[in-house]
């Protein structure tokens, strides 16, 4: 009930906030960023998705939510190209939101009004987007990539999607999920698992992400794999995007 009032009007009052977690390249570059969404509560405080994301989709203001994250960080980008700094940034999207075209549509009218000929987003979509409402989903992820955005399963080998549907989803990454990465216990089957996975990527043109990585030994059990794009608290956790930029400024 608290969460019916006041996620509602906290889009209103402008009380969302987007922290920007880094993404680095093989070689450490960061051309990438996450968006991630909080709420900046009067109430009660920073609150972290995991608290308000599931309502706002049983509520349907994950689409006015969705759309307000959008283009917040579409126009973070034009700031930062203004200042010569040129980040990708992935942007969550959830099942409901496929719903709704309106999260094409507004996205098109926002580039073409910043002028943008290609769209510097990547849509982190989960398994479940795929299971919910399938037909509709393929041809919203065909039609962000033919506006110049990648779409990235995210969470990957928690859902149902088994390998071969990675041959007949139009879909440009893989984010495996923390767990792989996490079960050092397990480490020779995890590794054989991620190795395959890698393999079947590869033979896909799709690159892999590794998400939350926090330990050296994390880290070189990911290189060791093979992927092409490694996250996690051992670089940097989600931060607000002043910090980001000091952060990038002395990473550098
Ligand atoms: O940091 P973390 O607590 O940020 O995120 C928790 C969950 O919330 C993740 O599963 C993430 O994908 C989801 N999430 C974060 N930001 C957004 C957003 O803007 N939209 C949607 N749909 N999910 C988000
Ligand atoms: O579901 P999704 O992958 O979008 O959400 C990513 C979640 O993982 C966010 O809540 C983010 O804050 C969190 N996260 C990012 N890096 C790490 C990490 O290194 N370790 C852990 N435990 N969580 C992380
Ligand atoms: O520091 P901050 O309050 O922004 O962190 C948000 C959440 O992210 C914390 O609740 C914590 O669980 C997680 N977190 C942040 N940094 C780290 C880290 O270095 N390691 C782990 N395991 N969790 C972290
Ligand atoms: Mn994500
Ligand atoms: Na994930």
């Amino acid at each position: 009930l608290w969460l019916d009032t006041n996620l509602r009007k906290a889009l209103e009052l402008s009380q969302l906030v987007i922290h920007y977690q880094p993404k680095l390249d093989v070689d450490g570059t960061v051309s990438s960023v996450e968006a991630l969404v909080r709420w900046l509560s009067p109430e009660r405080g920073l609150l972290r998705p995991d608290r308000f994301i599931s309502y706002a989709e049983e509520s349907g203001l994950i689409v006015p939510l969705g759309r307000w994250v959008m283009l917040t960080v579409l126009e973070q980008i034009l700031e930062w190209r203004k200042r010569g700094i040129f980040l990708r940034v992935a942007v969550n999207v959830s099942a409901r939101q496929l719903i709704d075209q309106s999260i094409y549509t507004d996205l098109k009218l926002a580039l073409d009004e910043a002028g943008l000929e290609s769209c510097p987003i990547d849509i982190e979509l989960t398994e479940s987007c795929l299971m919910e409402n399938e037909s509709q989903a393929l041809v919203l992820m065909g039609e962000f990539q033919q506006l110049g955005a990648s779409v990235h399963l995210d969470d990957f080998g928690t859902g149902y999607s088994s390998l071969s549907q990675l041959a007949r989803v139009p879909i440009d990454a893989i984010k495996l999920d923390q767990s792989f990465i996490r079960n050092v216990d397990e480490k020779a089957v995890s590794q054989s698992l991620v190795r395959a996975i890698v393999a079947v990527a590869r033979a896909l043109d799709l690159q892999v992400i590794a998400e939350g990585i926090e330990t050296e030994e994390e880290e070189a059990f990911a290189l060791a794999c093979g992927v092409d794009v490694r996250q996690g608290y051992l670089y940097a956790k989600p931060m607000p995007v002043d910090e980001l930029e000091h952060w990038l400024a002395h990473y550098l």
